[in-house]
């Protein structure tokens, strides 16, 4: 399966690159303390949060722990949120570009493979589900829910906390 890497237009890929290495910065010095999970046929999800918004961001990038406890693979391949909260939700994958100045650099993907008996864990850097075009900004403290498409488990729905970042 080859991810396609620019299934937006360039100038929308070009503004997301920024806001998310901006995130990624401030991203790296939050505590992950734990909060509800929320289990369905098999699959765990836990541990969903944001950092809270820069004042002007439109973007944010929300990670979550995700547990298989099947003995067959399963696949994130979906994610939602209300369009009344962030006008859209997608999965990303980033990545630090090798070379001076570490750079990151992000790009959809179609399906994070969850394997059997195993956890994907999203981080800062890496897997994370973006959100784009915010009603208005994320506050310490606030909740939402994000809906997780999978290929066995079905969606499941979890509540994200926004944390101070
Ligand atoms: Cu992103």
């Amino acid at each position: 399966m080859t991810p396609r890497l620019f299934s937006r237009p360039l100038v929308v890929v070009a503004v997301t690159l920024f806001a998310c290495t901006a995130i990624f910065v401030s991203a790296c010095s939050s505590s992950g303390s734990s909060s509800s999970s929320v289990k369905q046929s098999g699959v765990v999800v836990s541990n969903a949060w944001t950092p809270e918004s820069a004042t002007a961001a439109d973007y944010g990038s929300v990670y979550v722990t995700i547990e298989n406890t099947n003995a067959i693979v399963d696949k994130l391949f979906s994610a939602s949120v209300a369009q009344s909260f962030a006008k859209s939700a997608s999965i990303q994958e980033g990545a630090v570009n090798a070379g001076p100045g570490a750079t990151m650099s992000m790009k959809d993907v179609t399906s994070v493979t969850i394997p059997a008996n195993g956890t994907v864990t999203f981080e800062s850097g890496g897997y994370h589900v973006m959100l784009a075009g915010f009603a208005a900004p994320l506050k310490s403290g606030q909740k939402f829910d994000l809906n997780l498409g999978f290929m066995n488990a079905g969606i499941i729905k979890v509540t994200v906390t926004v944390k101070a970042s």
